[in-house]
């Protein structure tokens, strides 16, 4: 069976999710696009593809199956929380959405729906990467981790966009999420410490340096720097009781020329997390095709929007500050980690 896909958000990811429907997975079929800019809708849908006007109208279509939400973060609550009502899959690309009350809404209308729904693009989570060093964590030998530290550099991000508060609210979920993953945690207590300013790119407060106290005693820091010119660079390293487990340093192509020997980097999130949004996307059609979702989780994008909150609070306050969970509910899994 094809699965009908609408997709909602026609910009940069949303182009780049068509493109991998139509072009590079089997198993869906791209039915429907819409955009508040419709002439960017029309160009971006594929051939066969309906260009509705609004996204209640694509949700609400016999021609769409399951939903692809890729338009701006403050959009996501209302499309979520139409999808869930008629009953239809979605992925839902990061932030889920941009308050935790606007998240507790959307968990609220999934768990009285009864059935997970929601996928969440922490795409990360994909990585085949990401996973082996996922699995060298939960394999033990290296004992328990004790600290983890988690790089996540873009060259640059859109101007006038792309505002002072989204390197905490919109870029620091995905390390948010991938630290709660890899370690099996929930993050109790954010503290940000503000570097020197860049003066880099536009007027963004730029670096920042996050601090994740989690539940077990870890502690995450977090480089987030959003205009450092020489390219995309994720990094991560587990520090634990006796080792160290870290990614490789990504692509491994090693280039030798005038000006010596060099890795190449990536220029962006759509070079680096090619394969990893390519499998994200296999997981949630099977999942999608059966009525229901896979990954990350509304619980998860929750959790994330928590963390995000805090840190800017942290930014205001220039101190820990605290993160209360509501208690989980069962659709999503075992309840959340205790203080050993
Ligand atoms: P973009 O600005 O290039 O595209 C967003 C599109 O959504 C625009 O065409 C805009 O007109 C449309 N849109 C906005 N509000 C809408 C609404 N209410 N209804 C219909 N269309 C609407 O942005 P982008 O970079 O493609 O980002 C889109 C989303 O994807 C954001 O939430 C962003 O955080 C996320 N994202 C995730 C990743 C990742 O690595 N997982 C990477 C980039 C972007
Ligand atoms: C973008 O929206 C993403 O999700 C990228 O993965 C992230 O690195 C970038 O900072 C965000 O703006």
């Amino acid at each position: 069976m094809t699965l009908k896909v609408g997709v909602i958000g026609t910009g940069m990811i949303g182009q780049d999710h068509i493109r991998r429907l139509t072009q590079v997975l089997s198993g869906a079929v791209v039915t429907g696009v819409t955009d508040i800019d419709l002439e960017r809708a029309a160009s971006a849908a594929p051939m066969g593809a309906q260009v509705f006007d609004t996204p209640q109208a694509l949700i609400g279509s016999d021609e769409v199956e399951a939903v692809v939400i890729c338009s701006w973060g403050p959009a996501h609550e209302e499309q979520l929380l139409t999808c869930i009502a008629a009953g239809k899959p979605v992925f839902c690309e990061k932030p889920l959405v941009t308050s935790a009350e606007a998240a507790l809404r959307v968990m609220e209308a999934e768990v009285a729906f009864g059935r997970r729904l929601v996928q969440v693009g922490f795409m990360r989570r994909f990585d085949a990467d990401y996973r082996r060093l996922k699995a060298v964590i939960d394999g033990g030998t290296l004992g328990l981790p004790l600290m983890y530290k988690s790089v996540h550099r873009n060259a640059s991000v859109p101007a006038g966009l792309y505002t002072s508060d989204m390197p905490l609210n919109d870029t620091l979920v995905h390390d948010a999420d991938i630290s709660r993953w890899l370690l099996n945690d929930e993050v109790a207590e954010v503290e940000v410490r503000l570097p020197r300013r860049s003066r880099q790119g536009c007027d963004l407060r730029d670096p920042h340096i996050v601090l994740l106290h989690m539940v077990s005693g870890v502690i995450v820091d977090v480089e987030i720097s959003v205009n450092i010119a020489y390219g995309y660079d994720i990094r991560g390293e587990a520090s634990c009781e006796r080792g160290v487990a870290a990614l490789p340093n990504r692509p491994a192509t090693v280039i030798s020329d005038a000006h010596g020997i060099r890795q190449a980097i990536p220029e962006d999130w759509r070079e680096r997390f090619l394969e990893a949004y390519d499998q994200e996307f296999r997981e949630w059609i099977v999942a999608a095709s059966d009525g229901t979702a896979t990954g990350p989780s509304t619980w998860d994008g929750y959790a994330a929007t928590l963390v995000g909150d805090a840190a800017l609070r942290a930014v205001a306050s220039g101190v820990r500050e605290p993160i209360s969970l509501i208690e989980k509910p069962a659709l999503y899994g075992p309840p959340v980690a205790r203080a050993a």
